[in-house]
């Protein structure tokens, strides 16, 4: 009897955490963002923030790839991508404004993909 309630105690705690953890689900993606510098990274990292529902982000100045991992409640990919671009960096969702990119420090001027016109 005794070991009947402990496993049915144990199945308890073991469905309990696994409801929990797909509850907080995140998500990782990998996008594209357009950058040269450790400044580049500082101010792409910079425009995504924890309170926001972002968990992790990192950029990669040589593959100019940003992983981040976010809360899929709170904010989605092209929103992520959004605020990329406001603080001046293409990417492959959003386009950052010509004015916000001429404001970069010209060290950050990046190379930006060519627009189709
Ligand atoms: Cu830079």
């Amino acid at each position: 009897m005794k070991t009947t309630i402990t496993s049915l105690l144990c199945c308890f705690i073991f469905c309990g955490s696994v409801f929990a953890q797909s509850k907080s689900a995140t998500e990782t993606d990998t996008i594209k963002v357009y950058g040269n510098c450790g400044m580049c990274k500082a101010t792409i990292e910079g425009a995504l923030k924890r309170k926001e529902g972002i968990i992790s982000k990192n950029w990669n100045k040589v593959t100019k790839m940003l992983v981040v991992t976010y809360d899929p409640s709170k904010i989605k990919i092209n929103q992520i991508g959004a605020k990329i671009a406001e603080v001046g960096y293409d990417n492959q969702y959003a386009t950052a404004k010509e004015e916000t990119y001429n404001k970069l420090h010209s060290c950050c001027h990046y190379e930006r993909p060519k627009k189709d016109k």
